[in-house]
């Protein structure tokens, strides 16, 4: 699952790119310093069956730290976006393309509203950071109505032609969106097109339908970004008038230096805490303590730099994702080679457990025969919903 890091030009998506994946791709105080999308991995949180276990585990792909799983998650850092993106302004919207694949967007905006709709920085309070949130909706929604659009007439005639779904039409048009079929069948209903007739669909009709998909298909979570240029009472109130789009305040500056002085053993820094500790004193300068202490001004104020939380909401509560756990021993809650808990897997809440295991290896879903709750150690039918933190084991047929 890859989440797209989306928003007007020099807002810091860059930053909390850099914050969450500990990369260091150019980040600077004006414009369309990226200029190509950048691709990397961060990770959320979520608790390591083993503590329950009471044995330590052995992670191949998302690493445990006292009893916390970090679970990997794709992001992608595009360029800034401006006001006409869809139709070339800027840097046009071939980079928009490369957030087909995105499942849901992280929007950074600046809460301070230090930034023009250009990207030009500003003075704290010189624009409305609601409208970046408003904005960016018409956007995407354009960006998908163009791409519904390209050679609709033909395709739709076609369909008409032939009686077909409408359905198999958006499928053809939407390939590689990452919009699923039970997803354009809810967008259809929620849109009042006439589903016999597509090729009489007016241009505003299929904008309406690509809103639809868009809401449907890609939930977005926004960061207030720049928190440390702004007050709580300010995004509060902007949090209360883009509702009931949800949002968090970050400070994407202050997580990437946090992170990156853990990473030297300068502090201890727990992504997502409230807190840290500096290890040694002595070993930095009076420049990097003043910056310290600013940052700690901001987790007293704020609880946190917000970053690691506004990806977490947004895969958690906006996406819907939980993370389960397959093991092939139900008992030892080991693999095949005798690790514990080796695997951590991001899938959507309730997904069934034979769908999990064709998740897993397409065999493992065609053999199917049970899975095991781990936990309980009772046999689960093919349908069965997974919750977050299952421990589960597949049984196939041979
Ligand atoms: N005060 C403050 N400044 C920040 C924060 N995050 C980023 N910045 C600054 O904002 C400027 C833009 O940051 P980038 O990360 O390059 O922003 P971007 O959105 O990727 O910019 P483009 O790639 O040009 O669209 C830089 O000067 C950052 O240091 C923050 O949390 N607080
Ligand atoms: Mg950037």
């Amino acid at each position: 699952m890859e989440v797209g890091v989306v928003g007007k030009a020099n807002v810091g998506k860059s930053t909390t790119f850099n914050a969450l994946t500990l990369m260091d791709v150019p980040v600077a105080p004006y414009p369309f310093t990226t200029l190509k999308a950048n691709r990397g991995v961060g990770a959320v949180r979520a608790p390591c069956p083993h503590v329950g276990k009471g044995i330590p585990c052995q992670p191949g792909n998302a690493k445990c730290v006292d009893g916390t799983r970090w679970v990997p998650v794709s992001l992608i850092d595009v360029p800034g976006l401006v006001p006409g993106a869809h139709e070339g302004k800027g840097l046009g919207h071939e980079f928009l393309d490369e957030l087909r694949g995105a499942s849901g967007f992280l929007q950074v905006a600046d809460g301070a509203g230090a930034t023009a709709p250009d990207g030009v920085p500003a003075t704290p309070g010189a624009f409305d950071p609601a409208e970046e949130v408003a904005w960016l909706d018409q956007e995407l929604v354009e960006w998908i109505a163009e791409i519904l659009s390209r050679d609709f007439a033909k395709h739709s005639k076609s369909i008409e032609l032939i009686g077909g779904p409408v359905e198999d039409l958006l499928q053809a048009r939407l390939t590689g969106l990452t919009i699923s079929p039970a997803q354009i069948a809810t967008a259809l209903r929620e849109t009042p097109v006439d589903r016999g007739h597509p090729a009489r669909w007016t241009v505003e009709e299929r904008r309406q339908l690509a809103a639809a998909l868009l809401r449907v298909s890609k939930p977005r979570w926004v960061a207030w970004n720049k928190c440390d240029r702004t007050t709580p009472e300010k995004l509060t109130e902007l949090a209360e008038r883009i509702a009931p789009v949800p949002s968090t305040p970050t400070s994407a500056e202050a997580e990437f230096t946090l992170r990156r002085a853990q990473k030297a053993g300068l502090v201890r820094y727990t992504p997502g805490a409230s807190t840290f500790e500096i290890v040694d004193p002595d070993r930095l300068s009076a420049a990097q303590l003043r910056a310290l202490e600013e940052i700690r001004h901001i987790l007293a104020t704020w609880g946190s730099t917000g970053v690691q939380n506004a990806l977490e909401r947004l895969v958690f509560d906006g996406l819907h994702q939980i993370v389960v756990f397959p093991v092939e021993d139900e008992h030892r809650w080991t693999d095949s080679k005798g690790r514990v808990l080796p695997d951590a897997h991001l899938i959507p809440a309730g997904m069934a457990v034979r769908a999990f295991a064709y998740r897993i290896h397409t065999e493992l879903g065609e053999n199917f025969l049970k899975a095991i709750d781990a936990r309980t150690n009772r046999a689960l039918a093919a349908e069965h919903p997974l919750e977050a933190g299952a421990v589960v084991r597949v049984v196939t047929k041979r």
